[in-house]
């Protein structure tokens, strides 16, 4: 088996559907007899021993970490860490209650931690070091078990600390989809794909070029009166992007009939970008924000995703042509990230098209049940500030970020007592959006920059530059809890907190 057989591969398994559904074909363009050669094959170092088709009975999953070359383009490979060979992961797919095991072996020289992101597992079994999660030693091996729940887009990722290494944690290609299917799924859909956003090589620049800069007409609710005039830090930048593991043009088309509605779920396993994209002429209906079915599911032209966050969306296909599903960012999209769309029959139009889209602001709240229908926040029983600000690290040096004054760790700034109702307020007094993640727990949005909204339950949150957000939540899983930015450099530079149980 040649590299860009295995690689076409690995594409095809990140695709799937529930039997009786029609399986998307990017696997397709393999010869009948070259399937089982690849599935004998000793490079398929990640196997699904037995995954649960029924609802008795535990799924089993191995997962091994090690060193892969990754074929973004012809003529583009890099080397990077994966899951057996393979970037995103395989697609881990169980059913809502079902008992998962998996096996982590690591092959690499360093210990790591398999974060389940969504999920509500204990602490132990979490995938973070600061929660107690014992790591997968190097060249060792280490069970995760744990119940699957709740049902909806899961995915997994390495959860080690960076720091200056860029070959670490999640600037690697450790990261895959874990989808929980629920009970009854309603499957109103043809077709399903599972995309996730990435960018490859970061480096380190002062020049935050790849950023989309904050819209002033933005409420701004937490702008200082003077701003900060200290010069800015090194960032995370990145030159290459993709869509799952292929660059724009590279990989397999999405191959669509027209008529067809196509369930898309997409994640942005990004160490440390937010995206926007856009499929020219067609809309996207945004089913579920973090793999949470939405109260109001709404047409949108353009989806914004932080690092860390899932959409599922559907998107019908009315519009026949060839298309570029892509990035907003011309330098994002012409440096790989988008997948080409392709109906059946017009393969004859010579390239794909891309339209930049009506512009438009992401806004969560629109999926919220609407003001005069929902019932008032219940009142909580406490509510706890954090207020997240900026050191700026001047031209040589990297920003350090504080949650309430202090880089983590801090003391026991954090403590909730279970069964109690807390709400979160999130204080951005900083020039960048940050995506808010809560480990092993769920949360609802209740007003973000002033704006209220009910009903969308999320595991992670984008708080604009100078924004405000606020969540609800009930402390109902007992454990360490940590707290974070997705974006890695920020976490491993003092983004983060742990909350306890008292
Ligand atoms: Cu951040």
């Amino acid at each position: 088996m040649n590299r860009r057989d295995f690689l076409r591969l690995g594409a095809a398994t990140v695709i799937g559907a529930p039997a009786g559904r029609q399986r998307l074909t990017l696997a397709e363009s393999l010869s009948p007899g070259q399937i089982p050669a690849l599935l004998h094959s000793p490079m398929m170092a990640i196997s699904e021993r037995n995954a649960g088709d029924a609802n008795e009975g535990a799924a089993d999953f191995t997962l091994r970490i090690a060193p892969m070359i990754l074929e973004l383009a012809p003529q583009v490979a890099i080397s990077t860490i994966g899951y057996g060979g393979k970037a995103p992961g395989p697609l881990l797919r169980v059913r809502e209650g079902q008992r998962v095991n998996v096996e982590v072996v690591n092959d690499t020289d360093v210990p790591e931690y398999v974060h389940w992101h969504g999920l509500l597992i204990p602490s132990d079994v979490d995938g973070a070091e600061e929660e107690g999660t014992p790591p997968v030693p190097a060249h060792g091996r280490r069970e995760y078990r744990f119940t699957a729940k709740p049902a909806g887009s899961r995915w997994y990722h390495s959860h080690t600390a960076a720091m200056l290494d860029l070959h670490r944690g999640s600037y690697t290609g450790q990261f895959g989809f874990l989808m929980i299917d629920p009970a009854h799924d309603p499957g109103l859909y043809d077709q399903e794909v599972f995309l996730a956003l990435r960018e490859w090589q970061y480096f380190l620049s002062t020049q935050d070029q790849d950023e989309t800069p904050p819209d002033p007409s933005d409420p701004m609710p937490e702008k200082p009166a003077t701003p900060d005039s200290r010069p800015n830090g090194l960032e995370v930048s990145a030159p290459l992007y993709s869509i799952n593991d292929k660059m724009l043009g590279a990989g397999e088309p999405l191959r669509v009939q027209s008529g067809q509605r196509v369930l898309m779920h997409l994640l942005n396993a990004s160490a440390s970008q937010i995206h926007r994209i856009a499929l020219p002429a067609h809309k996207f209906q945004v089913l579920a924000l973090d793999g949470n079915p939405v109260p109001s599911p709404q047409l949108v032209s353009v989806i914004e995703i932080a690092p860390g966050e899932r959409v599922d969306a559907i998107v019908e296909m009315n519009q026949p042509g060839v298309w570029i599903l892509g990035e907003l960012r011309d330098v994002a999209r012409t440096s790989g990230m988008g997948i080409v769309v392709e109906y059946a029959n017009q393969q004859k139009q010579q390239r794909a098209i891309w339209l930049p889209p009506p512009s438009a602001r992401w806004d969560y709240t629109i999926f919220g049940q609407p003001a005069p229908l929902a019932a008032p926040h219940p009142t909580p029983d406490e509510t706890i500030d954090m207020v997240f600000e900026k050191v700026p690290g001047g031209p040589h040096g990297i920003n350090r970020w504080l949650v309430n004054g202090k880089e983590y760790p801090h003391e026991r700034e954090f403590v909730f007592r279970q069964g109690r109702r807390y709400r979160l307020v999130f204080h951005n007094r900083s020039d960048d959006s940050h995506p808010l993640h809560m480990h092993r727990h769920l949360f609802e949005l209740v007003e973000l920059n002033g704006k209220p909204t009910a009903g969308i339950m999320k595991d992670t949150v984008i708080v604009p530059a100078f924004g405000r957000a606020t969540v609800d939540l009930v402390a109902d899983q007992p454990g360490l809890t940590l707290f974070h930015c997705h974006l890695q450099q920020h976490m491993d530079f003092g983004f983060m907190a742990l909350f306890r149980y008292a």
